[in-house]
């Protein structure tokens, strides 16, 4: 016999939060809250295994904790008999069942979730995702009337909003709201970031293993090695492990990269904080209060606080305004197929196998690896934008749609033409040389441009620029790049094109480079 209840309660898998509009809007006396493991969430694109274990014991044990504070919940697992596998179909199937007649939920992370259930027919009551601190209207607000959208000048206007690093003029602490040009440092040689914290598996987590090692054997990435946080009181351990140990060096190693160094100075907290196991309004607290005691320095505070309230808010308002159609943009043409490599690692390319490497091994790479790595190789060698998008939305521990795609879309393949970012990122492999130590260990020469051993980013950055002249030369970030273009001797110009159209065939042909 199942309790009558008169509104029932949708918590999504990313939505694991106790302060979440709609459950404020909800009586435990007399609501039911509904959770469900869902065959089409999970496998809406090839999800990392890990990433399914973090979701669904991240589910399980929030439902515990929720019945713990007197909430009927109603979870139904995956393979429980009945599962519709789809979330509507669960809404549809338990509002008859418990006789509701109202249905509260909490806007969606994703646009295509969220037109599911505008379109079904039935009584939802909508809230808004009171955890960002940019809400989707406020965002629009701001945006309009601009010509250009920048993140810096979003950044800014939050800085003073939110009341964060701020002097006792208004003005920015520090005399400035940007110390990008300090944080650029390459990674000293023998240094290493702080220990990764591991977190056991529990009975709960090992269930949901089992279950991923069952269900989901044709997706990519290892499920060996879950340690993530799943609760509450474990993310907040990561990240007061982070505020200890990481945080004072952030800044100035934010875009270094070092082999076998995964996390070195990073916060590893997104997928934890996008699930709704951190808030972000005391993150930025704490990391403000730990520039003020003096125990970070104010560009590792500044850099940090950057991530969250300028570019995690910036791209979350981008996604809401420009959807659906910014999914579809592809303004550079590119229509390459994904190499296969992504999937497996297997490339010579030392600095690809070891971001996609690790990407499989952990389901997480830092930023600059996603951008200068994985994300500038896609851009250089004109992949199709959905397909690129569709392996970061797949493989990571964080990724979901909202952040996935202007990310990849936006700042990596420049698809929507400069919306969100005014360049490019692309770079040749000195970029890569400069900024890690993963060259000496590369069958690559990254000196060499057209011979045969020359690293392949090289070649391929030049024919990306010779290619996209037209699309790209009137922007003025990019006027020293054609000029040193056209400061080649044509016979350099026509090996290096030569090199690229090679690079380009090996791919077309199946090469693993
Ligand atoms: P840290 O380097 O310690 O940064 C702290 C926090 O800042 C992150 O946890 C994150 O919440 C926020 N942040 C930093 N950069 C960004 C950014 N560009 N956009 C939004 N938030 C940011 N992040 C995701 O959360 N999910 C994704 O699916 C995702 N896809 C990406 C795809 C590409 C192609 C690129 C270039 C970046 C992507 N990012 C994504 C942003 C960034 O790479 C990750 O947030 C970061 O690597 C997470 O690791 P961390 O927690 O150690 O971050
Ligand atoms: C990512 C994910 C996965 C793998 N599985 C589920 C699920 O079974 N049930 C659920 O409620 N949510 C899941 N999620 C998260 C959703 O995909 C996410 O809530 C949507 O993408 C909308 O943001
Ligand atoms: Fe990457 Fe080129 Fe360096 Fe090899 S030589 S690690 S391919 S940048």
């Amino acid at each position: 016999m199942v309790a009558r209840s008169s509104r029932l309660g949708l918590v999504l898998g990313d939505q694991l939060s106790f302060d979440l509009a709609s459950l404020a809007a909800l009586d435990p006396a007399r609501d039911t809250l509904l959770m469900a493991e869902v065959q089409a969430e999970a496998s809406y694109v090839p999800h990392h295994p890990q990433k399914i274990v973090l979701i669904f014991s991240a589910m399980r044990h929030f439902a515990q904790a929720l019945r713990e504070r007197g909430w009927r919940v109603q979870y139904v697992e995956l393979e429980e008999p009945g599962n519709t596998g789809t979330i509507v179909g669960e809404l549809r199937r338990w509002q008859q069942a418990l006789g509701c007649d109202e249905i509260h939920l909490t806007e969606c992370g994703e646009w295509r979730l969220e037109q599911a259930l505008r379109e079904a027919e039935l009584p939802l009551v909508w809230h808004p995702d009171t955890r960002f601190l940019c809400s989707r209207g406020a965002f629009a607000r701001w945006a309009q009337g601009r010509t250009q959208l920048r993140m810096e000048h979003f950044y800014r206007g939050m800085r003073k909003r939110c009341g964060l690093l701020l002097a006792a003029d208004g003005g920015p602490a520090g005399g400035a709201w940007n110390f990008d040009s300090d944080n650029r440092k390459a990674l000293p040689r023998g240094l290493r970031g702080p220990f990764a914290l591991q977190f056991a598996v529990d009975d709960i987590t090992a269930a949901v293993i089992s279950l991923v090692s069952r269900r989901f054997t044709d997706h990519y990435g290892a499920l060996e090695g879950f340690s993530y946080p799943v609760t509450h009181a474990q993310a907040e351990q990561l990240w007061q492990h982070f505020l200890d140990f990481g945080l004072a060096a952030f800044g100035d190693y934010q875009d270094a990269m070092a082999e076998d160094q995964p996390y070195l100075f990073h916060a590893r907290i997104s997928a934890a904080l996008n699930i709704g196991l951190l808030d972000v309004r005391r993150l930025c607290q704490d990391v403000e209060h730990a520039w003020r005691d003096g125990r970070v320095p104010l560009n590792a505070a500044e850099g940090f606080i950057r991530q969250l309230i300028g570019w995690r808010e910036y791209v979350h308002g981008i996604y809401w305004l420009r959807m659906p159609e910014y999914a579809t943009l592809n303004h550079l043409g590119s229509q390459r197929a994904l190499p296969d490599f992504y999937w497996t690692g297997r490339t010579r390319m030392r600095c690809m196998a070891q971001a996609i490497g690790q990407t499989l091994r952990l389901g997480y790479a830092h930023h600059i690896q996603r951008l200068m790595v994985t994300g500038n190789f896609a851009l250089l060698a004109g992949v199709l934008p959905a397909a690129i998008c569709e392996w970061y939305l797949a493989v990571y521990l964080d990724a979901f749609d909202w952040v996935e795609l202007p990310n990849t879309l936006g700042m990596v393949m420049h698809a929507d033409g400069g919306f969100l970012g005014s360049k490019p990122y692309c770079a040749s492999g000195r970029y890569i040389q400069r900024m890690s130590d993963h060259c000496k260990a590369c069958a690559y020469d990254v000196r060499q441009v057209t011979e045969e051993q020359a690293c392949p980013f090289n070649a391929l950055y030049w024919h990306f620029v010779i290619r996209h002249r037209q699309q790209l030369a009137g922007n003025p970030r990019l006027h020293l790049v054609y000029r040193s273009l056209d400061g080649m001797p044509a016979a350099r110009r026509e090996a290096v094109w030569a090199r690229g159209e090679q690079l380009l065939a090996q791919l077309d042909a199946g090469a693993a480079l």
